[in-house]
């Protein structure tokens, strides 16, 4: 490997760097979760209002448990290199972050009581956050949720890391910082927020009304299609910089960000960015879950199950294209009218990003966590389009293929209910109509009324076998003959 990247002198010059003095730059900012989305998405529009407005806006990452990504940063002074991938890939580093912290529950307690801190923002990934999202509440059986609230002075999870700074911060009369859930959670805000309060009332009722009175939870809608780094984006990003990094990230030259304007603690100017500050994110995420989420989750399972390790690969099969086209079709039907969205321009918009050749995002990746991922994807929005009499036979079609993946796996999949999925399929066996009626049965998957729903169950349940009887193929041809 050549030279670690730790400074800014010695840079080719078509590499874009940040453009003002970081030193001049304190903290505002403690963000956990320091995967490559983040990097490639948050800590760019940082980098930009930073030279945009100034303002002491630096991130402080942490990650609660990998140390891998936090070493990096240390050991390269906070810089790392995004690799913007389309034509030809373009290297940008970015200045945005500080030090940052890997598994180390008590620096992270102490960095969140510094009153310096005025956000704390969040890319943990759905399954992270241990809220039972049906009654809106911590989930007391998610395993960081129990162990936390069982041992609240050494916090593992999400939940459990912000009472005890906001007691502090309160008892010292600090303002406290505003959270900012960048997940793909729906309405991730307010979701957040009742899992917080519930963590809290369990604990200590008097400081969950401080939380409640006190703490801004904006909710936003993040997008940026970040495949996981792999050795050939280093060795890429290595080529363009002349510097070893190992932090650095490969994206697409997409980038969007809408955020709810509620920080009383201010903020970055992330409009310098292009974010855009509004009073309701509800539409743009409604439009971006189901749209650009839920297509991909169909294309993931049926890519993995067609043998294509990239969504560039489906896209480029006229059957399966088509079969994503009427998927998005279907979703955008469910998306508020009136709210300024259009559908539309935004699938094919989607379509030619999926299609980026320099892009190689993996089926298999994005076919995790389906149970953590589907509820808002796929069930929300049927649900929905059964109520309105609508036709929701996409999304029964997109769960068959969920379904007959799951059948075909011989170990359990990479899902937090992974071992409860395998145990479901072989007890149903070849029975199709157990499977689909006891998957979607599980708590908290789909809404009652659509997991009661006898037509699409029956809809899903006739797929399955077509898919596990002649293939695919053959089922996507019946499916899609006019
Ligand atoms: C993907 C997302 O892995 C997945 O489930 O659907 O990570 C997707 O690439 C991003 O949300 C795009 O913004």
């Amino acid at each position: 490997m050549r030279p670690r990247l730790t400074g800014l002198a010695d840079l080719p010059p078509d590499v874009e760097r940040p453009r003002y003095d970081r030193a001049a730059h304190g903290l505002g900012i403690l963000h956990l979760g320091l995967g490559a989305f983040h990097r490639a998405h948050q800590a760019v529009y940082t980098d930009d209002a930073l030279a945009a407005q100034g303002g002491d806006w630096r991130i402080l990452g942490a990650n609660l448990r990998s140390r891998d990504i936090p070493d990096a940063l240390n050991a390269q002074d906070g810089l790392f290199t995004v690799l913007k991938r389309s034509d030809s890939d373009r290297a940008r580093v970015i200045g945005a972050h500080g030090p940052a912290i890997g598994g180390d529950a008590a620096a992270i307690l102490r960095a969140a009581c510094d009153p310096a801190i005025r956000i704390l923002s969040l890319t943990v990934s759905e399954k992270a956050y241990g809220i039972d999202r049906a009654a809106m509440d911590a989930d007391p059986a998610h395993p960081a949720v129990a162990a936390d609230l069982a041992q609240p002075q050494a916090p593992q999870g999400v939940l459990g890391i912000t009472p005890p700074p906001w007691a502090a911060r309160r008892d010292a009369g600090t303002a406290p910082f505003t959270v900012l859930s960048c997940d793909n959670l729906p309405d991730n805000g307010a979701l957040l927020r009742a899992g917080v309060l519930g963590f809290a009332r369990r604990r200590d009722p008097g400081l969950a009304g401080w939380i409640a009175d006190h703490v801004a939870f904006p909710a936003t809608m993040v997008d940026r299609i970040t495949p996981a780094t792999t050795p050939r984006t280093l060795a890429d990003a290595q080529a363009l910089t002349g510097h070893g990094d190992l932090a650095a990230v490969e994206t697409e030259p997409f980038s969007q960000w809408v955020i709810e304007d509620h920080f009383p603690q201010g903020r970055p100017a992330w409009q310098a960015g292009g974010a855009l500050f509004v009073q309701d994110v509800r539409p743009y995420e409604a439009m971006k879950l189901r749209m650009l989420n839920g297509s991909h989750s169909l294309i993931a399972y049926a890519g993995q199950m067609l043998g294509m390790p990239h969504v560039r690969d489906t896209m480029a099969d006229p059957a399966l294209a088509a079969l994503v086209r009427r998927h998005m079709q279907a979703a955008g039907a469910t998306l508020p009218r009136g709210a300024g969205l259009d559908p539309r321009s935004y699938a094919a918009a989607l379509l030619a990003r999926f299609a980026n050749p320099a892009i190689a995002h993996q089926t298999r990746q994005i076919a995790m966590d389906g149970t953590e991922k589907l509820p808002q994807r796929w069930f929300a929005p049927a649900a929905e389009l059964l109520r309105q009499g609508g036709d929701a036979r996409p999304f029964a079609f997109a769960t068959a293929i969920w379904l007959a993946w799951l059948a075909a796996q011989d170990q359990a999949p990479d899902d937090p209910r992974g071992p409860a999925l395998l145990d479901l399929a072989r007890q149903a066996g070849e029975d199709d109509a157990v499977l689909t009626r006891s998957v979607l049965a599980l708590p908290g998957l789909a809404p009652a009324d659509l997991a009661g729903h006898a037509g699409f169950a029956d809809a899903v349940r006739q797929a399955v076998t077509h898919i596990r009887r002649d293939g695919l193929r053959a089922a996507m041809a019946t499916e899609l003959a006019p």
